[in-house]
């Protein structure tokens, strides 16, 4: 990784709101991409901040102090961002949530703003969002797409039940069930019966794509 990454990922870790966001616009300059800048510069400061909850050095607020930060920093690479994932005209709709129990949002607010730029229209259900909640979502406004994200171990399972909802519903079938998240993977989306999982928020976009085009062959 370069040095100018590592040192954005660092001051993050170390909760430097300043030291971050001036790096990061650094970078910007320097030319990194938007999308280098996120996944190697602040999601890994985040990582090492979630590390450092874990070994019990940071706790609760320093978490808070994060999200303050990623906030912040976002605001900084936003429209870079937005731009390298392409515009383009209506390509699809989306009904995006955060899986029932799971507070958890930035990852998927970023992934919605990527598809928005991206030319889709995304509905956003927000968090902690029980299985009938994508039911009657999907009913009112026929997604071409579900979207769900899931970042603890304990609300995985999540994943499984808005599946089932949506099977128990008979309208499982009508859409294209895509994942992310930190304990996500592709052995989970087998799991579940999930139709894509994308590692990355630029990933959702890709999949998306690809499978808007597929569904339009096929019409
Ligand atoms: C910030 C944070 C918080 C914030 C959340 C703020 C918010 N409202 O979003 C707060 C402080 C509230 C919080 C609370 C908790 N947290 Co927390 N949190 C984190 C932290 C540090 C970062 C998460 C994050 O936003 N990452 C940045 C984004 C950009 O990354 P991302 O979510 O992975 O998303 C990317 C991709 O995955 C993808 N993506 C995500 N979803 C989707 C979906 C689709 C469809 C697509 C296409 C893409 C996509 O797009 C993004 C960009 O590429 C993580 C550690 C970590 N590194 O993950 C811990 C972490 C997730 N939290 C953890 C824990 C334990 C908790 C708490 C239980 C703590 C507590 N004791 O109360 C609570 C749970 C609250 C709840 N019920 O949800 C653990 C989970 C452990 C586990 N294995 O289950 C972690 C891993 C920390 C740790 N190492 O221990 N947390």
């Amino acid at each position: 990784m370069s040095d100018t990454l590592e040192d954005v990922a660092s001051r993050f870790s170390d909760l430097d709101l300043d030291g971050t966001l001036d790096l990061t616009r650094k970078a910007l300059e320097k030319g990194f991409s938007a999308h280098k800048i996120l996944e190697e510069g602040l999601s890994r400061g985040l990582d090492r901040v979630g590390e450092l909850f874990e070994r019990k050095e940071y706790f609760l607020s320093e978490l808070m102090v994060a999200t303050y930060i990623m906030e912040h920093a976002m605001k900084v690479i936003e429209d870079k961002l937005k731009s390298e994932a392409g515009g383009g005209g209506r390509r699809g709709r989306v009904v995006f949530g955060t899986v029932a129990g799971d507070f958890h949002f930035i990852g998927k607010n970023i992934a919605i703003s990527l598809l928005q730029a991206s030319g889709y229209e995304v509905h956003d259900l927000g968090e902690d969002v029980p299985p009938e909640a994508f039911v009657k979502k999907v009913r009112e406004v026929k997604p071409d797409i579900v979207a769900l994200s899931a970042l603890l171990l304990t609300t995985v399972s999540g994943i499984g039940e808005v599946m089932e909802a949506l099977e128990r519903e008979s309208l499982r079938d009508q859409v294209f069930v895509m994942i992310g998240g930190r304990p996500t993977s592709q052995e989970v989306a087998e799991k579940y019966g999930v139709d894509a999982y994308c590692a990355t928020a630029m990933d959702g976009v890709a999949t998306a794509n690809k499978y808007m085009e597929k569904k339009r062959g096929r019409v």
